[in-house]
Protein backbone atom coordinates (compact mmCIF):
# COMPACT_ATOMS: atom_id res chain seq x y z
CA UNK A 1 0.00 0.00 0.00
CA UNK A 2 2.71 3.06 1.03
CA UNK A 3 4.98 1.66 -1.92
CA UNK A 4 2.23 2.34 -4.45
CA UNK A 5 1.44 5.44 -2.51
CA UNK A 6 4.81 6.15 -2.79
CA UNK A 7 5.08 5.18 -6.57
CA UNK A 8 1.68 7.96 -7.08
CA UNK A 9 3.40 10.95 -5.58
CA UNK A 10 6.66 10.41 -7.36
CA UNK A 11 4.74 10.35 -10.84
CA UNK A 12 2.43 13.25 -9.75
CA UNK A 13 5.39 14.94 -8.49
CA UNK A 14 7.52 14.39 -11.57
CA UNK A 15 3.70 15.53 -13.54
CA UNK A 16 4.15 18.26 -11.76
CA UNK A 17 7.52 19.73 -12.23
CA UNK A 18 6.86 19.14 -16.16
CA UNK A 19 4.04 20.72 -16.47
CA UNK A 20 5.82 23.40 -14.58
CA UNK A 21 8.32 23.29 -17.38
CA UNK A 22 5.61 23.17 -20.16
CA UNK A 23 3.92 26.25 -18.98
CA UNK A 24 7.53 28.06 -18.83
CA UNK A 25 8.35 26.29 -21.90
CA UNK A 26 4.66 27.50 -23.97
CA UNK A 27 5.70 31.30 -22.16
CA UNK A 28 9.24 30.63 -23.45
CA UNK A 29 8.24 29.92 -27.14
CA UNK A 30 6.16 32.80 -27.35
CA UNK A 31 8.04 35.17 -27.38
CA UNK A 32 11.19 33.08 -28.58
CA UNK A 33 13.72 34.39 -25.93
CA UNK A 34 17.21 33.91 -26.09
CA UNK A 35 17.56 35.90 -22.90
CA UNK A 36 15.47 36.34 -19.29
CA UNK A 37 15.56 39.84 -18.05
CA UNK A 38 13.92 40.85 -14.56
CA UNK A 39 12.29 44.08 -13.96
CA UNK A 40 10.54 45.90 -11.63
CA UNK A 41 6.89 46.95 -13.14
CA UNK A 42 5.66 48.80 -10.77
CA UNK A 43 8.29 51.90 -11.58
CA UNK A 44 6.88 54.57 -13.81
CA UNK A 45 8.20 56.39 -16.07
CA UNK A 46 10.94 53.51 -16.54
CA UNK A 47 8.99 50.12 -16.15
CA UNK A 48 4.88 50.13 -15.94
CA UNK A 49 2.42 48.16 -17.45
CA UNK A 50 0.11 50.18 -19.83
CA UNK A 51 -3.93 49.80 -19.78
CA UNK A 52 -3.38 46.56 -22.40
CA UNK A 53 -1.17 44.89 -19.86
CA UNK A 54 1.87 45.53 -22.52
CA UNK A 55 5.47 46.39 -20.67
CA UNK A 56 6.29 49.91 -21.57
CA UNK A 57 8.30 52.81 -19.90
CA UNK A 58 11.70 54.41 -20.90
CA UNK A 59 13.55 51.10 -19.95
CA UNK A 60 11.15 48.71 -21.42
CA UNK A 61 11.55 51.03 -24.79
CA UNK A 62 14.62 51.13 -25.09
CA UNK A 63 15.03 47.46 -24.07
CA UNK A 64 12.66 46.40 -27.22
CA UNK A 65 14.46 49.00 -29.23
CA UNK A 66 17.86 47.61 -28.70
CA UNK A 67 16.78 43.90 -28.92
CA UNK A 68 15.44 44.30 -32.13
CA UNK A 69 18.09 46.22 -33.53
CA UNK A 70 21.11 43.84 -32.19
CA UNK A 71 18.42 40.59 -33.25
CA UNK A 72 17.91 39.39 -29.74
CA UNK A 73 14.65 38.59 -28.27
CA UNK A 74 14.01 38.19 -24.20
CA UNK A 75 11.24 37.00 -21.81
CA UNK A 76 10.23 39.86 -18.94
CA UNK A 77 10.17 38.92 -15.54
CA UNK A 78 8.21 41.47 -14.09
CA UNK A 79 8.72 41.10 -9.98
CA UNK A 80 10.12 43.20 -6.67
CA UNK A 81 13.03 44.98 -7.54
CA UNK A 82 15.07 43.31 -4.73
CA UNK A 83 13.94 39.82 -6.00
CA UNK A 84 14.58 40.97 -9.85
CA UNK A 85 18.33 42.02 -8.76
CA UNK A 86 18.86 38.89 -6.78
CA UNK A 87 17.35 36.78 -9.94
CA UNK A 88 20.77 38.16 -12.11
CA UNK A 89 22.84 37.73 -8.85
CA UNK A 90 21.99 33.94 -8.63
CA UNK A 91 21.74 33.47 -12.38
CA UNK A 92 18.08 32.89 -12.45
CA UNK A 93 17.80 35.67 -14.73
CA UNK A 94 20.09 37.19 -17.40
CA UNK A 95 19.78 40.91 -17.20
CA UNK A 96 17.68 43.38 -15.48
CA UNK A 97 16.76 46.68 -16.51
CA UNK A 98 14.89 48.30 -13.51
CA UNK A 99 15.61 51.95 -12.81
CA UNK A 100 18.27 50.53 -11.72
CA UNK A 101 21.43 53.05 -10.72
CA UNK A 102 25.14 51.95 -11.23
CA UNK A 103 26.34 51.95 -6.95
CA UNK A 104 29.82 50.84 -5.76
CA UNK A 105 28.52 47.74 -4.18
CA UNK A 106 26.83 46.67 -7.56
CA UNK A 107 29.76 46.95 -9.37
CA UNK A 108 31.43 44.10 -7.12
CA UNK A 109 28.48 42.22 -7.89
CA UNK A 110 27.26 43.03 -11.57
CA UNK A 111 28.56 44.61 -14.35
CA UNK A 112 26.96 47.17 -16.23
CA UNK A 113 26.39 48.83 -19.54
CA UNK A 114 26.88 52.43 -20.25
CA UNK A 115 24.49 54.61 -18.26
CA UNK A 116 21.48 55.91 -20.09
CA UNK A 117 19.64 58.19 -17.37
CA UNK A 118 20.89 60.50 -15.05
CA UNK A 119 19.75 59.88 -11.28
CA UNK A 120 19.97 60.89 -8.09
CA UNK A 121 18.54 60.16 -4.65
CA UNK A 122 15.54 62.49 -3.02
CA UNK A 123 14.05 62.96 0.13
CA UNK A 124 10.62 63.46 0.24
CA UNK A 125 7.71 64.46 2.95
CA UNK A 126 3.83 64.61 2.21
CA UNK A 127 2.81 68.35 0.82
CA UNK A 128 1.98 70.64 3.33
CA UNK A 129 3.81 68.28 6.34
CA UNK A 130 5.36 70.15 8.74
CA UNK A 131 8.70 68.34 8.35
CA UNK A 132 11.79 71.28 7.27
CA UNK A 133 15.00 69.53 7.66
CA UNK A 134 15.98 65.92 7.91
CA UNK A 135 16.86 67.00 11.71
CA UNK A 136 12.82 66.85 12.16
CA UNK A 137 12.71 63.25 11.36
CA UNK A 138 14.25 62.30 15.28
CA UNK A 139 11.81 59.50 16.24
CA UNK A 140 9.68 59.07 13.38
CA UNK A 141 9.21 56.86 10.60
CA UNK A 142 10.59 56.80 7.05
CA UNK A 143 9.36 54.28 4.42
CA UNK A 144 11.82 52.73 1.98
CA UNK A 145 12.05 50.56 -0.77
CA UNK A 146 13.68 46.88 0.06
CA UNK A 147 17.39 46.69 -2.17
CA UNK A 148 17.20 50.22 -3.65
CA UNK A 149 20.02 52.44 -3.61
CA UNK A 150 17.81 54.97 -2.34
CA UNK A 151 16.87 53.09 0.58
CA UNK A 152 20.53 52.45 1.19
CA UNK A 153 21.23 56.56 1.35
CA UNK A 154 18.22 56.98 3.44
CA UNK A 155 19.92 53.83 5.59
CA UNK A 156 22.85 55.57 6.19
CA UNK A 157 21.44 58.71 7.23
CA UNK A 158 19.45 56.77 9.60
CA UNK A 159 22.36 57.20 13.15
CA UNK A 160 22.87 60.82 12.43
CA UNK A 161 19.19 61.53 12.24
CA UNK A 162 17.80 59.31 14.19
CA UNK A 163 15.16 58.30 12.64
CA UNK A 164 13.12 54.97 12.80
CA UNK A 165 12.84 52.91 8.72
CA UNK A 166 9.95 50.51 7.59
CA UNK A 167 10.72 48.58 4.56
CA UNK A 168 8.36 48.15 1.63
CA UNK A 169 8.57 46.02 -1.62
CA UNK A 170 7.25 48.57 -4.58
CA UNK A 171 7.58 52.18 -4.88
CA UNK A 172 3.14 52.91 -4.58
CA UNK A 173 2.95 51.67 -1.86
CA UNK A 174 5.71 53.00 0.03
CA UNK A 175 4.78 56.77 -1.46
CA UNK A 176 1.23 55.80 -0.03
CA UNK A 177 2.33 55.10 3.35
CA UNK A 178 3.97 58.88 3.34
CA UNK A 179 0.73 60.10 1.52
CA UNK A 180 -1.65 58.74 4.18
CA UNK A 181 0.78 60.04 7.01
CA UNK A 182 1.60 56.69 8.51
CA UNK A 183 5.39 57.42 7.35
CA UNK A 184 7.13 60.82 8.01
CA UNK A 185 9.22 60.40 4.77
CA UNK A 186 10.47 58.13 2.18
CA UNK A 187 13.47 58.27 0.06
CA UNK A 188 13.27 57.55 -3.43
CA UNK A 189 15.19 58.35 -7.28
CA UNK A 190 14.20 62.24 -8.65
CA UNK A 191 13.18 61.17 -11.76
CA UNK A 192 10.82 58.55 -10.47
CA UNK A 193 8.95 60.61 -7.88
CA UNK A 194 9.15 63.79 -10.07
CA UNK A 195 6.60 61.47 -12.33
CA UNK A 196 4.60 60.45 -9.50
CA UNK A 197 4.06 64.09 -8.38
CA UNK A 198 3.29 65.63 -11.77
CA UNK A 199 0.92 62.59 -11.94
CA UNK A 200 -1.17 63.88 -9.49
CA UNK A 201 0.81 62.43 -5.88
CA UNK A 202 0.50 64.52 -2.75
CA UNK A 203 4.30 64.51 -1.87
CA UNK A 204 6.87 67.19 -2.24
CA UNK A 205 10.46 66.66 -3.02
CA UNK A 206 13.01 68.86 0.22
CA UNK A 207 15.86 68.23 -1.56
CA UNK A 208 15.73 69.18 -5.39
CA UNK A 209 18.93 71.15 -5.75
CA UNK A 210 21.10 69.02 -4.00
CA UNK A 211 20.51 65.33 -4.46
CA UNK A 212 22.00 62.62 -2.82
CA UNK A 213 24.10 60.09 -4.97
CA UNK A 214 24.05 61.41 -8.01
CA UNK A 215 24.50 58.92 -10.53
CA UNK A 216 22.94 57.03 -13.22
CA UNK A 217 21.02 54.21 -14.47
CA UNK A 218 22.17 51.05 -16.52
CA UNK A 219 21.82 47.64 -17.77
CA UNK A 220 23.03 44.93 -15.51
CA UNK A 221 24.44 41.59 -15.56
CA UNK A 222 25.95 39.10 -13.04
CA UNK A 223 29.50 39.51 -13.05
CA UNK A 224 31.46 38.36 -15.67
CA UNK A 225 28.44 36.60 -17.15
CA UNK A 226 26.58 37.27 -20.34
CA UNK A 227 28.45 39.91 -21.68
CA UNK A 228 27.69 39.23 -25.04
CA UNK A 229 24.29 40.35 -23.94
CA UNK A 230 25.69 43.49 -22.28
CA UNK A 231 27.72 44.20 -25.48
CA UNK A 232 24.51 43.94 -27.61
CA UNK A 233 22.96 46.50 -25.18
CA UNK A 234 25.89 48.83 -25.37
CA UNK A 235 25.83 48.84 -29.07
CA UNK A 236 22.32 49.17 -29.34
CA UNK A 237 22.23 52.23 -27.31
CA UNK A 238 24.67 54.07 -29.13
CA UNK A 239 22.75 53.53 -32.07
CA UNK A 240 19.80 54.77 -30.67
CA UNK A 241 21.16 57.76 -29.15
CA UNK A 242 23.01 58.40 -31.99
CA UNK A 243 19.74 58.39 -34.53
CA UNK A 244 17.48 60.54 -32.05
CA UNK A 245 15.56 57.39 -30.82
CA UNK A 246 16.38 57.79 -27.56
CA UNK A 247 15.72 60.96 -26.98
CA UNK A 248 12.19 60.40 -28.58
CA UNK A 249 11.47 57.78 -26.28
CA UNK A 250 12.11 60.07 -23.14
CA UNK A 251 9.76 62.51 -24.37
CA UNK A 252 7.19 60.18 -24.86
CA UNK A 253 7.49 59.20 -21.43
CA UNK A 254 8.24 62.66 -19.52
CA UNK A 255 6.07 64.66 -22.30
CA UNK A 256 2.78 63.04 -21.85
CA UNK A 257 0.73 62.60 -18.82
CA UNK A 258 0.56 59.09 -17.10
CA UNK A 259 -3.09 58.71 -18.32
CA UNK A 260 -1.70 58.37 -21.87
CA UNK A 261 -0.51 55.13 -21.31
CA UNK A 262 -2.96 53.71 -18.45
CA UNK A 263 -5.93 55.33 -19.26
CA UNK A 264 -8.05 58.19 -18.65
CA UNK A 265 -9.66 58.86 -15.50
CA UNK A 266 -13.12 57.56 -16.56
CA UNK A 267 -11.17 53.69 -16.97
CA UNK A 268 -9.12 54.55 -13.40
CA UNK A 269 -11.21 56.52 -10.84
CA UNK A 270 -14.29 54.09 -10.68
CA UNK A 271 -14.57 50.54 -9.56
CA UNK A 272 -16.53 49.25 -12.88
CA UNK A 273 -13.54 51.40 -15.16
CA UNK A 274 -10.72 49.49 -13.64
CA UNK A 275 -12.73 46.15 -13.58
CA UNK A 276 -13.07 46.61 -17.73
CA UNK A 277 -10.34 48.40 -18.51
CA UNK A 278 -8.34 45.95 -16.99
CA UNK A 279 -10.97 42.85 -17.16
CA UNK A 280 -8.28 40.48 -19.03
CA UNK A 281 -5.22 41.55 -16.76
CA UNK A 282 -7.85 40.01 -13.98
CA UNK A 283 -9.03 36.87 -15.88
CA UNK A 284 -5.36 36.31 -16.39
CA UNK A 285 -4.40 36.70 -12.94
CA UNK A 286 -7.53 34.47 -11.89
CA UNK A 287 -6.70 31.92 -14.27
CA UNK A 288 -3.33 31.26 -12.66
CA UNK A 289 -4.69 31.14 -9.48
CA UNK A 290 -6.73 28.60 -9.96
CA UNK A 291 -4.64 26.29 -12.02
CA UNK A 292 -2.22 26.85 -9.26
CA UNK A 293 -4.70 25.79 -6.43
CA UNK A 294 -5.93 23.24 -8.70
CA UNK A 295 -2.70 21.38 -9.07
CA UNK A 296 -1.40 21.62 -5.75
CA UNK A 297 -4.92 20.70 -3.59
CA UNK A 298 -4.36 17.52 -5.97
CA UNK A 299 -0.50 16.68 -5.30
CA UNK A 300 -0.55 18.44 -1.98
CA UNK A 301 -3.22 15.79 -0.79
CA UNK A 302 -1.40 12.91 -2.29
CA UNK A 303 1.58 13.86 -0.59
CA UNK A 304 0.06 14.42 2.73
CA UNK A 305 -1.76 11.39 2.84
CA UNK A 306 1.46 9.50 2.11
CA UNK A 307 3.05 11.35 4.85
CA UNK A 308 -0.11 10.34 7.15
CA UNK A 309 0.31 7.19 5.86
CA UNK A 310 4.13 6.98 6.81
CA UNK A 311 3.20 8.47 10.07
CA UNK A 312 1.56 5.68 10.97
CA UNK A 313 3.71 2.80 10.15
CA UNK A 314 4.79 0.51 12.09
CA UNK A 315 8.37 1.00 11.28
CA UNK A 316 9.89 3.66 13.79
CA UNK A 317 12.82 4.80 10.86
CA UNK A 318 9.57 5.60 8.55
CA UNK A 319 7.54 7.18 11.15
CA UNK A 320 10.95 9.67 11.88
CA UNK A 321 11.06 10.46 8.42
CA UNK A 322 7.27 11.81 8.17
CA UNK A 323 7.67 13.62 11.76
CA UNK A 324 10.88 15.42 10.36
CA UNK A 325 9.54 16.23 6.74
CA UNK A 326 6.06 17.77 8.77
CA UNK A 327 8.64 19.27 11.31
CA UNK A 328 10.46 21.55 8.60
CA UNK A 329 8.01 22.10 5.80
CA UNK A 330 5.21 23.01 8.71
CA UNK A 331 7.73 25.28 10.03
CA UNK A 332 8.97 27.52 7.06
CA UNK A 333 7.08 30.23 6.42
CA UNK A 334 5.30 29.96 2.69
CA UNK A 335 7.57 32.83 1.40
CA UNK A 336 11.01 32.03 2.60
CA UNK A 337 10.28 28.25 0.97
CA UNK A 338 9.42 30.04 -2.01
CA UNK A 339 12.78 32.11 -2.30
CA UNK A 340 14.33 29.03 -1.20
CA UNK A 341 13.40 26.75 -4.02
CA UNK A 342 13.42 29.77 -6.93
CA UNK A 343 15.87 32.16 -5.59
CA UNK A 344 18.38 30.13 -3.25
CA UNK A 345 18.39 26.11 -4.67
CA UNK A 346 19.37 27.21 -8.37
CA UNK A 347 22.56 29.30 -7.39
CA UNK A 348 23.48 25.95 -5.72
CA UNK A 349 22.09 23.11 -8.52
CA UNK A 350 23.35 25.39 -11.35
CA UNK A 351 20.03 25.39 -13.03
CA UNK A 352 16.95 27.31 -13.70
CA UNK A 353 13.97 26.91 -12.04
CA UNK A 354 10.65 28.10 -13.88
CA UNK A 355 8.45 30.34 -11.29
CA UNK A 356 5.60 27.91 -11.69
CA UNK A 357 7.16 24.83 -11.06
CA UNK A 358 9.14 26.65 -7.69
CA UNK A 359 5.72 28.09 -6.81
CA UNK A 360 4.04 24.31 -7.04
CA UNK A 361 6.67 23.18 -4.94
CA UNK A 362 6.57 25.59 -2.71
CA UNK A 363 2.72 24.89 -2.00
CA UNK A 364 2.67 21.11 -2.38
CA UNK A 365 5.63 20.71 0.49
CA UNK A 366 4.11 23.58 2.68
CA UNK A 367 -0.13 22.43 2.21
CA UNK A 368 1.16 18.81 1.77
CA UNK A 369 3.18 19.04 5.37
CA UNK A 370 -0.27 20.61 7.37
CA UNK A 371 -2.25 17.36 5.36
CA UNK A 372 0.02 15.21 6.16
CA UNK A 373 -0.25 16.43 10.11
CA UNK A 374 -3.96 15.97 10.14
CA UNK A 375 -4.28 12.52 8.23
CA UNK A 376 -1.55 10.89 11.02
CA UNK A 377 -4.24 12.53 13.67
CA UNK A 378 -7.14 11.27 11.85
CA UNK A 379 -5.63 7.41 11.71
CA UNK A 380 -4.52 8.21 15.07
CA UNK A 381 -8.29 8.99 16.45
CA UNK A 382 -9.84 5.65 14.93
CA UNK A 383 -9.99 4.03 17.74
CA UNK A 384 -7.32 1.70 18.42
CA UNK A 385 -9.81 -1.11 18.76
CA UNK A 386 -10.84 -0.94 15.13
CA UNK A 387 -6.78 -1.78 14.01
CA UNK A 388 -6.69 -5.06 16.52
CA UNK A 389 -9.92 -6.28 15.32
CA UNK A 390 -9.54 -6.33 12.00
CA UNK A 391 -5.79 -8.10 12.92
CA UNK A 392 -7.46 -10.36 15.35
CA UNK A 393 -9.58 -11.50 12.07
CA UNK A 394 -6.57 -12.79 10.36
CA UNK A 395 -6.34 -9.33 8.46
CA UNK A 396 -2.62 -7.86 7.51
CA UNK A 397 -1.59 -4.79 8.38
CA UNK A 398 -1.83 -3.15 5.44
CA UNK A 399 -5.30 -4.75 4.35
CA UNK A 400 -6.66 -3.66 7.60
CA UNK A 401 -5.11 0.11 6.79
CA UNK A 402 -6.42 0.23 3.73
CA UNK A 403 -10.25 -1.05 4.48
CA UNK A 404 -10.75 -0.51 8.25
CA UNK A 405 -8.70 2.30 9.33
CA UNK A 406 -8.31 4.85 6.29
CA UNK A 407 -11.85 4.70 5.13
CA UNK A 408 -13.20 5.50 8.95
CA UNK A 409 -9.65 8.13 8.84
CA UNK A 410 -10.63 9.41 5.92
CA UNK A 411 -14.48 10.33 6.75
CA UNK A 412 -13.47 12.08 9.91
CA UNK A 413 -10.99 14.55 8.21
CA UNK A 414 -12.99 15.78 5.42
CA UNK A 415 -13.73 19.09 7.05
CA UNK A 416 -10.12 19.34 7.60
CA UNK A 417 -9.43 18.80 3.79
CA UNK A 418 -11.90 21.84 2.99
CA UNK A 419 -10.37 24.09 5.41
CA UNK A 420 -6.49 22.85 3.89
CA UNK A 421 -8.32 23.74 0.18
CA UNK A 422 -9.44 27.17 0.75
CA UNK A 423 -5.75 27.77 2.78
CA UNK A 424 -4.19 26.85 -0.66
CA UNK A 425 -6.06 29.04 -2.72
CA UNK A 426 -5.61 31.74 -0.10
CA UNK A 427 -1.71 31.22 0.24
CA UNK A 428 -0.97 30.90 -3.82
CA UNK A 429 -0.89 34.53 -3.35
CA UNK A 430 2.24 34.44 -1.77
CA UNK A 431 3.44 33.13 -4.70
CA UNK A 432 2.95 36.89 -5.96
CA UNK A 433 6.52 37.54 -4.60
CA UNK A 434 8.13 35.23 -6.99
CA UNK A 435 6.49 37.13 -10.08
CA UNK A 436 3.83 34.86 -10.70
CA UNK A 437 1.10 36.68 -12.14
CA UNK A 438 -1.63 35.41 -9.97
CA UNK A 439 -4.35 37.57 -8.74
CA UNK A 440 -2.44 39.32 -6.02
CA UNK A 441 0.58 40.35 -8.49
CA UNK A 442 -2.54 41.24 -11.12
CA UNK A 443 -3.68 43.26 -8.47
CA UNK A 444 -0.03 44.71 -7.21
CA UNK A 445 1.02 45.85 -11.54
CA UNK A 446 -2.67 47.83 -11.75
CA UNK A 447 -2.06 49.58 -8.56
CA UNK A 448 1.58 50.68 -9.73
CA UNK A 449 0.56 52.37 -12.67
CA UNK A 450 -3.19 53.82 -11.88
CA UNK A 451 -2.57 54.24 -7.46
CA UNK A 452 -5.93 53.12 -7.37
CA UNK A 453 -5.26 50.85 -3.89
CA UNK A 454 -8.60 51.07 -2.30
CA UNK A 455 -10.50 50.00 -5.32
CA UNK A 456 -7.93 47.09 -7.03
CA UNK A 457 -7.51 45.71 -3.60
CA UNK A 458 -11.75 45.40 -3.44
CA UNK A 459 -11.97 44.16 -6.79
CA UNK A 460 -9.13 41.54 -6.06
CA UNK A 461 -10.66 40.52 -2.65
CA UNK A 462 -14.11 39.65 -3.78
CA UNK A 463 -12.55 38.00 -6.53
CA UNK A 464 -10.98 36.01 -4.00
CA UNK A 465 -14.37 35.89 -1.86
CA UNK A 466 -16.18 34.70 -4.96
CA UNK A 467 -14.09 31.46 -5.64
CA UNK A 468 -13.39 30.61 -1.80
CA UNK A 469 -16.95 30.61 -1.39
CA UNK A 470 -17.55 28.29 -4.72
CA UNK A 471 -15.05 26.06 -3.71
CA UNK A 472 -16.72 25.88 0.22
CA UNK A 473 -19.96 24.81 -1.89
CA UNK A 474 -18.10 22.01 -3.96
CA UNK A 475 -16.40 20.85 -0.81
CA UNK A 476 -19.50 20.61 1.05
CA UNK A 477 -21.33 19.11 -1.51
CA UNK A 478 -18.55 16.62 -1.52
CA UNK A 479 -18.56 16.00 1.74
CA UNK A 480 -22.25 15.06 2.05
CA UNK A 481 -21.52 12.77 -0.77
CA UNK A 482 -19.09 10.76 1.27
CA UNK A 483 -21.20 10.61 4.63
N1 LIG B 1 16.15 52.82 -8.47
C1 LIG B 1 16.29 51.63 -7.74
C2 LIG B 1 17.77 51.35 -7.49
O1 LIG B 1 18.61 51.79 -8.20
C3 LIG B 1 15.69 50.44 -8.45
C4 LIG B 1 14.20 50.36 -8.36
O2 LIG B 1 13.60 50.71 -7.37
N2 LIG B 1 13.54 49.82 -9.37
O3 LIG B 1 18.10 50.69 -6.56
Amino acid sequence: MVKQQVKFVWVALILALGLGFLVEAHHVQAAEPNYVISTDATYPPFDFQDKNGEYVGIDQDILKEVAKREGFTYTLKPMSFDSAAQMVANGQADGIIAGMAVTKERESVYDHSVPYYGTGVAWIVKDGSKIKSLSDLKGKTVALKTGTAASEYGKSLQDKYGFKVKYFSDTNTMYNDVANGNSAATFEDMPVIQYAIKNGLKLKVMNANHLGNAGSYAFFVKKGQNQELLAAFNRGFESIKKDGTYDKIVAKYLGAKQSTFVGDAKSNDTTWGILKSNKQAFLNGLYMTLVLTVLAIILASAWGILLGIMGVSQNRLVRGLSTGIIYIFRGLPLMVLAFFIYIGLPGVLGTKIPAFTAGLLTLILNEGAYTGAFVRGGFEAVNRGQMEAARSLGLPYGLSMRKVVMPQGLKIMVPSFINQFIITLKDTSILSAIGIMELTQTGTLIVARNSQGFRVWAIVAVIYLVVITLLTLLSNWVEKKTK
